[in-house]
């Protein structure tokens, strides 16, 4: 049996992930084998990771979002890697540099678009898969994730955040490279989901 030890806790200033000094936020950290498991309710584009995951789109061409405020941090270079690359299938995840950002890559994941193809869970786990494979293969020590899908692809939050969380457990529960995978989300309703889906699956 895995160990798990959960630190729940309501406003306090975590510096250690969040680039802007003293910025509130709401914030639990799960210890599992020796991994922190944070979920954190900010903007992705302002956390401290050596990998951010970027919401992408297949023709890695940026968009709103996610990928809007992670371009606009990083700066134009990525979006010139990205280019070069060409493009990235659904469910998977490709890595570039990170520009301006003060971590060592973005990975560019492509979720599914909800109700397109039949594949939608098998294809979201496959885009966090593919994230934390890259993350192996780089031996990083921490990453970041938004929750894929769950904005202009429609993908419904209380389906997603379990996807999300169950990919990540797993893999945690492995050896592993991570010491620290923090999901970083957008307002107090995506946060509450994933915090009632976490607590649904640590409980399990
Ligand atoms: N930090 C953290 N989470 C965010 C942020 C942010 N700065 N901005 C939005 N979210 P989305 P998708 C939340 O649309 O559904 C783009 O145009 C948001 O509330 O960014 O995978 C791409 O180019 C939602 O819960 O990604 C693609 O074409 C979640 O992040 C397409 O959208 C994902 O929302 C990808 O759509």
């Amino acid at each position: 049996m895995p160990v798990i030890e959960s630190i729940y806790c309501k406003l306090m200033t975590f510096n250690s992930y969040l680039g802007n000094e003293k910025m509130e936020a709401f914030m639990s950290t799960h210890t599992i084998n020796g991994v922190t498991l944070a979920l954190l309710q900010g903007n992705i584009a302002e956390v401290q990771a050596d990998a951010i995951v970027n919401a992408a789109n297949k023709g890695l061409a940026g968009g709103g979002g996610v990928d809007g405020a992670i371009h606009r941090a990083a700066g134009p270079s990525i979006i010139e890697e990205c280019r070069k690359i060409g493009g990235c299938p659904t469910g998977s995840a490709v890595a570039t540099t990170a520009g301006n950002l003060k971590a060592k890559y973005i990975f560019h994941a492509v979720g599914p678009i909800y109700g397109y193809s039949d594949g939608d869970e098998r294809l979201l786990t496959s885009a966090y898969q593919s994230c934390l494979n890259l993350a192996e293969q780089h031996k990083i020590k921490s990453i970041a994730f938004p929750s894929l899908s769950t904005g202009a692809y429609g993908y419904p939050i209380t389906l997603a955040a379990p996807i999300a969380l169950r990919t990540v457990i797993e893999h945690i529960k492995k050896p592993t490279s991570l010491q620290q995978v923090i999901f970083v989300l957008f307002g107090q309703s995506t946060y509450q989901k994933f915090e009632q889906a976490l607590a649904k699956l640590l409980a399990a």
